[in-house]
């Protein structure tokens, strides 16, 4: 465990909290509308009022000061959602970070009289769930990867998509460098089709489809082998073992390290949404993340992080506006349940983790009415690509991942709304739901 500085934290101090996801979970929605919401709390009692509750008045102000590497484009963003029509932001890659001084008046009559104003720098680095789905293998050879790789794409429709990879292989290309990044190109492009055409989540190696800073990097010129004697294989394997080396150990030495807190957050009504293959999948997916956050489970992890550990975790359901209040406690049971071992372990380790859910930039509003003869909750809100309001019945979120044969009969829909047209000036703040807890759990603490 870090030790505090005593000296500083009368005065300041600064907390790491790191957002990830898998690809459109929804962190970069997540982080302008709570750094929106934090400039415009001290000017409004609406915003935020359980984070300003328990400040009680002690809340002076909140500014954005500027941080080393890359800036979280949160002014960009804000733009987007003030424009006419209002936009959602684009895909991002890679991290970034948004730095916010909090200014406030410590509790504490002895303290106050030490220090009057108190800082909390609170840093919020985002960066791609995918990242994480990389810490298996640092535990597997080449081989061992090449193999779970493999009997992952016996199945469909994995086995379809990965057949021009597989048939180049079947080739025995050359040892060469050409062969190996078109190798890497067409394995690549079956995992973004994996992705994008069938919704599946567990696509490893994770930079792969969210490089970052190594896109077209020959560091990511490799993928699995189906069997050793291949000509590739030396080079591929010494690729692999460099990836491990200088990217994937790199961030968990060098950036994870530094994280105090964590959100996790999850598409869960996505998944649903799919089918299936693709929640199995999404859960798979999921439960890799996850061991990141399970110290005491892994040996490497230990060597990495080097004692210092995140030692609060909130896993979050996103975009709960998409469903009527009456299915909020099952969207949370249901990741609740998908995230249960890893809660339990970090208890174990003495940390904290907690589940809820969260609509960070809620999009609809709630109401009441019939479906097929039964009194129902619906949801009123713009859908993407129209201008106004629709009154739908999403379906209801079940407490459990369900079993296949709901899925052929009680499909649910969770379609796209469009954003409301935020104020990008400080003050209004942006319509949310959950997002006041999670801060409070989050950082609730931090105001002594
Ligand atoms: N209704 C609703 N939709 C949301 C909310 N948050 C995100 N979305 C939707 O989810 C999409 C993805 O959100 P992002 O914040 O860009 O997701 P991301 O995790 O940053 O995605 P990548 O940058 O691709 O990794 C948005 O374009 C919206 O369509 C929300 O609170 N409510
Ligand atoms: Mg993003």
């Amino acid at each position: 465990m870090r030790r505090p500085d005593l000296g500083k934290i009368l005065s300041e101090r600064t907390v790491r909290l790191a957002v990830t996801g898998l690809s459109q979970a929804g962190k970069t929605v997540f982080i302008t509308s709570l750094a929106h919401n934090l400039l415009s709390a001290p000017a409004n009692p609406v915003v935020l009022p359980i984070f300003r509750a328990r400040l009680g008045g002690r809340l002076l102000g909140a500014r954005i000061e500027p941080v080393e590497g890359r800036a979280f484009p949160y002014e960009k963003l804000l733009q987007s959602f003030a424009a006419d029509p209002p936009r959602w932001p684009e895909s991002t890659t890679g991290t970034s970070a948004l730095r916010i001084a909090i200014r406030y008046r410590p509790r504490s009559l002895l303290w106050g009289a030490v220090a009057p104003l108190s800082t909390l720098r609170l840093e919020i680095i985002d960066y791609p769930g995918e990242w994480l789905l990389d810490l298996p293998l640092l535990e597997q050879s080449f081989e061992e990867w090449s193999q779970a790789m493999l009997s992952l794409c016996r199945e469909e429709p994995r086995a379809t998509e990965a057949r021009p990879w597989l048939d180049f292989l079947a080739g025995r290309p050359e040892a060469t460098e050409a062969n190996a990044r078109a190798a890497a190109e067409l394995y690549t492009a079956y995992l973004r089709r994996c992705r994008t055409e069938h919704g599946l989540s567990l696509l490893q190696p994770g930079r792969f489809l969210s490089p970052g800073e190594h896109w077209g990097s020959a560091l990511l010129h490799f993928c699995p082998l189906p069997n050793s004697a291949a000509p590739l294989h030396a080079l591929m394997r010494e690729r692999y073992e460099r990836y491990r080396k200088e990217i994937v150990e790199r961030f968990y030495a060098d950036h994870f390290r530094r994280f105090d807190r964590q959100v996790v957050l999850v598409d869960v009504l996505r998944a649903l949404n799919i089918g299936p293959a693709a929640f199995e999948d999404a859960r798979r997916a999921l439960a890799s993340v996850l061991r990141s956050f399970r110290f005491g489970r892994s040996n490497i992890l230990t060597r990495l992080l080097g004692g210092a550990r995140i030692d609060r975790v909130l896993f979050l359901a996103t975009k709960a506006d998409h469903v009527a209040p009456g299915q909020y406690a099952n969207l949370r049971q249901l990741l609740a349940k998908m995230t249960i071992e890893a809660g339990l372990d970090m208890r174990f380790e003495g940390a904290q983790a907690e589940v809820g859910i969260v609509a960070a930039v809620r999009c609809t509003e709630p109401g009441i009415g019939s479906y097929q003869g039964k009194s129902v909750g619906l949801v009123k809100g713009i859908l993407e690509g129209e201008t106004t309001p629709k009154v739908l019945y999403a379906g209801e979120v079940p407490p459990a991942p369900p079993p296949r044969e709901l899925w052929a009969t009680q499909r649910p829909d969770f379609p796209n709304f469009q954003p409301p047209r935020l104020d990008p000036t400080p003050g209004e703040g942006v319509p949310q739901f959950g997002l006041d807890e999670a801060l409070d759990y989050l950082l609730g603490d931090k105001f002594a």
